[in-house]
């Protein structure tokens, strides 16, 4: 099962673990987008597929959904938490109150809801594998990135809980926290400004939404025994939230 799986990491997680013979439930809001991926991947791997449209920030939608999967559908052996989000980029005593409220409730309760839904029934199957995508946001914060910053600390902090409240039912946690990947997250930060978007991925080579879906899967098919609990993968230009180097950089 795959939150956000209408572009980006989840997009391409979806077809990578479709090509590797997965079943999938696929989320998003976007329903005709979601629609159009699920035909795609039906009519290109034989895999089954169904489309769970809600929105992650809704909580009767999410339970609504999760439990109106049929019987078989609710043994999900792997939930990858990719449902997210940055809005805006500024200094916190200028932020918008708006903007900290989409991501809290994406990024923070949205990720508690779907997890609170599935992990009975994980536990139910004696089984079960939850991957988070946090970010190296999640790892340092950065200038005006504030509140997103700390919507993926709480990432990072909840994967580990997860993973000792899980341990007794040997449900592994993996959290996954990716620097540059270039998807359609710049252009939600920056509201559909592309100029601005395009120039967060200018300079140097960018992560892609395949790169990240390559790592997810790694972790998801280790054997039984081991579990990858964190990953941090950048563009080799980048170090962390501070250091990158960019063409112009290079040439100074
Ligand atoms: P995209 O914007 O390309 O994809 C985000 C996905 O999340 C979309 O499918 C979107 O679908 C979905 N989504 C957003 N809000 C909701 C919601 N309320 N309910 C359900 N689905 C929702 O971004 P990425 O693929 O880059 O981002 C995926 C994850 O990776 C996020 O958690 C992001 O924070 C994280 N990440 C991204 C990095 C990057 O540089 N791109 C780096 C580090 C982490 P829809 O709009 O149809 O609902
Ligand atoms: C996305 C990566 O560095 O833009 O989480 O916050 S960053």
């Amino acid at each position: 099962m795959i939150t956000g799986a209408t572009a980006g990491i989840g997009k391409a997680a979806a077809f990578l673990f479709a090509e590797r013979g997965w079943n999938l439930i696929l989320n998003g809001r976007r329903e005709e987008r979601l629609k159009q991926i699920e035909n795609e991947i039906k009519n290109v791997f034989e895999v089954k597929v169904i489309s769970l449209p809600f929105d992650v920030r809704d909580k009767v939608q999410v339970s609504t959904a999760i439990r109106s999967l049929p019987y078989d559908w609710k043994k999900i052996d792997v939930l990858l938490n990719n449902a997210g989000l940055a809005q805006g980029l500024s200094l916190i005593q200028e932020g918008s109150i708006d903007d900290w409220e989409t991501m809290i409730d994406t990024n923070i309760k949205g990720l508690l809801y779907v997890s609170r839904e599935v992990m009975p029934l994980m536990i139910e199957n004696g089984s079960g594998h939850i991957i988070n995508l946090g970010s190296i946001a999640g790892k340092e914060a950065y200038l005006k990135g504030n509140v997103y910053c700390s919507t993926k600390h709480f990432v990072d902090a909840i994967s580990k809980s997860m993973r000792i409240d899980m341990l007794v039912h040997r449900i592994k946690v993996t959290a996954v926290h990716p620097g540059a990947v270039e998807t359609e997250f710049s252009l939600v930060r920056f509201k559909g400004d592309e100029k601005r978007a395009k120039g967060a991925y200018m300079g140097y080579t960018p992560l892609t939404a395949e790169d990240i879906a390559e790592v997810i899967y790694f972790t998801a098919t280790r054997p039984q025994h081991m579990v990858i609990n964190d990953v941090v993968i950048t563009p080799s230009a980048q170090a962390n939230t501070f250091y990158m180097v960019k063409d112009a950089d290079v040439k100074k």
